[in-house]
């Protein structure tokens, strides 16, 4: 477990409700599993299941909201059904957690952020953009000109499906150039505010700019 924490959330291991979290989101393969050691295999594409909550609901074109609101003049809530019938981008890029897995080359597919905060009307005393998630536990958060650019999504699907339930689907957050940790699974709200608003890990020193080795700050 230490090492899909990574070295700056260390001091969280003995949190009651991660230990939860992992226990439930790894549960179907440790039950089979006497050793442990298939909690420290990816699935087939690379990926580790990560969620710091200990249940989520699952959600579906039935119940999924998408709140937009805070400093803009139009707030306003998405339906799945909405989102789809917007405009798609597809954005390839490298998947790196900062426990230092990674998957190369995933296509992501949604709605350009920058979309639904040119819909919103952003005021000019916005600054930054912060973003909530139906598990109620999780957070995170970009300066404006960061959420404007043209590689951060709402994504709707992931490795050319829609988004699975374990991945944040129907609806979660993808940010290109940063580690994973700032795409937010299981989107649920996108607040405009007027100064960034550290989110979960952040608040245990992770930085809020997670920028990738290599990325290209300025785009
Ligand atoms: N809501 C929510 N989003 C989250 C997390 C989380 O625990 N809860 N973990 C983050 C971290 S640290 C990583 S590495 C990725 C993991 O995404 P995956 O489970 O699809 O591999 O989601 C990020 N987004
Ligand atoms: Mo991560």
């Amino acid at each position: 477990m230490f090492s899909m924490l990574g070295a700056g959330a260390a001091g969280l291991v003995t949190a009651p409700y991660l230990q939860g979290g992992w226990e439930k989101v790894l549960g179907a393969v440790s039950r089979n599993d006497p050793t442990g050691l298939t909690e420290l295999l990816p699935d087939p594409a690379g990926f580790r299941y990560f969620s710091v909550a200990a249940s989520v609901p699952r959600k579906d074109r039935t119940n999924y909201r998408l709140t937009v609101d805070g400093l803009v003049d139009r707030p306003a809530t998405y339906t799945l059904d909405a989102l789809r019938a917007l405009p798609q981008t597809r954005v390839v890029g490298d998947v790196q957690c900062t426990d230092g897995w990674r998957v190369p080359r995933t296509p992501f597919e949604g709605v350009p952020l920058s979309h639904l905060l040119d819909a919103a009307g952003v005021r000019p005393e916005a600054r930054a953009v912060r973003f909530t998630c139906f598990d109620g536990v999780y957070s995170e958060s970009l300066t404006l000109a960061q959420a404007r650019r043209s590689d951060v999504l709402v994504a709707l699907k992931m490795l050319g499906e829609p988004v699975t339930h374990d991945h944040g689907g129907p609806v979660r957050l993808y940010v290109a150039p940063m580690f994973f940790y700032k795409s937010a699974k299981w989107l649920s709200g996108i607040s405009v505010t007027d100064k960034v608003i550290p989110g979960y890990w952040e608040e245990y020193g992770y930085d809020v700019d997670g920028w990738l080795d290599g990325a290209d700050r300025s785009a």
